[in-house]
């Protein structure tokens, strides 16, 4: 066993205190792209770029193909043992635990499968979205402030039938030529999404599903006001939820320091959830960082106080923290 991984394993056993903050990385493995870099895009647009309040304010109704876009592939996609492995954590007794999720793909809130005992869906006492989640709605109406939370409905109106895809043919694709002949292939949109595959040419390069122009009326409207309805996430420029926030502030500030931050698949580039990091090593913390881009100094243990564990997270983190969740 490699000595970073002993001692963060020993560290971990003596913790009292744990929290961990989680960005998109930890769901890449279910097939989601993350935010930045070459998987940031959704057709020809940043995703950046679509989750702000302008964006909703100008073109309400691309900003709603993009987000019925996103909640399918979340619906399709599957927690992976990362996910269950947080979800472990957050069910030991004697451990102050907190997750911090920048993720709005509610993957941490559901199980892989039924067979699973409930120790493998996240205690959502200890579960804090701070940016939202893909399946809460919210009314857009100023005098109304009605909420809609876990609604799966996909699609969400009629209009929105068939965003799903960012494709053409529904998750269609010609696959390569195989012993001669090419089939039609009824693979799973993920397979797209995640962009695995490089297709066999140009002529069978795929399509993006052209976005549709959708008049504001066609939209998911209010059921008590009849305003628009928008997804129930955080856009940049918007604050987070002040009860999450005060809760946050509570846990890392209060009481006993934490012992130990887990910094999973995140980029650290969004104020304030990258703001946690340093004020948990500024109460004496240290700082686990599982990510498949880690600085090299970090990698062969030269910072003080923080470990960096390259790779997938779904793969690395059950193996790091099975000392204190078992096997997974
Ligand atoms: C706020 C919900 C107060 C929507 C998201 C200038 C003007 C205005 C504001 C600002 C400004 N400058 C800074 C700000 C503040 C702004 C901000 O931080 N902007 C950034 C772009 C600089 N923040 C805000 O606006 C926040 N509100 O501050 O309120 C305020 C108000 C007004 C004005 C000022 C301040 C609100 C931020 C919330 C935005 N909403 N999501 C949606 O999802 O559609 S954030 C969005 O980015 C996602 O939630 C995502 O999770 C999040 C963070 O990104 P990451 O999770 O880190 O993902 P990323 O792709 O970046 O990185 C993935 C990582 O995974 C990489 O490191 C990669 O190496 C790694 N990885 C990949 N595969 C794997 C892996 N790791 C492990 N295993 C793998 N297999
Ligand atoms: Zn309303």
């Amino acid at each position: 066993m490699n000595k970073q991984l002993a001692e963060f394993q020993e560290h971990l056993l003596k913790s009292k205190k744990i929290v961990a903050l989680v960005g998109a990385g930890l769901s890449a493995s279910s097939g989601l792209p993350v935010f930045r870099g070459s998987q940031g895009m959704w057709k020809n647009y940043n995703s950046i770029d679509l989750a702000t309040p302008d964006a909703f304010y100008i073109d309400p109704g691309l900003v709603w193909q993009f987000y019925s876009w996103r909640r399918y592939s979340a619906l399709q996609a599957k927690p992976n043992k990362g996910h269950e492995a947080l979800a472990k954590l957050s069910h030991i007794p004697e451990l102050k635990y907190l997750t911090i999720s920048q993720n709005v793909d509610g993957l941490l809130n559901r199980k892989r499968n039924d067979e699973l005992d409930d120790t493998y869906i996240h205690d959502p006492r200890k579960l804090y979205e701070i940016h939202g989640s893909l399946f809460t709605l919210k009314c857009t109406s100023f005098m109304c402030n009605h909420v809609e939370r876990n609604n799966f409905h996909q699609p969400l109106t009629p209009v929105l039938e068939d965003t799903e895809f960012e494709y053409l043919n529904k998750g269609k694709k010609r696959s390569r030529e195989d012993e001669g002949s090419v089939q039609e292939q009824n693979i799973d949109p993920i397979d797209i999404i995640s962009r695995q595959d490089t297709f066999a040419s140009t002529s069978s390069s795929p399509q993006f599903q052209p976005v549709k122009t959708i008049d504001e009326k066609n939209l998911p409207r209010c059921p008590i006001c009849e305003g628009l309805m928008r997804p129930g996430v955080v856009w940049f420029g918007e604050s987070l939820p002040l009860d999450l926030i005060t809760g946050i502030d509570n846990f890392i500030e209060h009481g006993e320091a934490p012992d130990l931050i887990l910094v999973i698949g995140t980029s650290g580039t969004v104020y304030p959830a990258n703001s946690y990091v340093e004020r948990v090593k500024l109460k004496g913390g240290k700082v686990a960082i599982f990510n498949i881009d880690i600085d090299d100094d970090v990698v062969e243990g030269k910072v003080d106080r923080v470990w960096g564990f390259k790779g997938d997270a779904a793969e690395l983190l059950p193996l790091a923290l099975e000392p204190l969740i078992g096997k997974i």
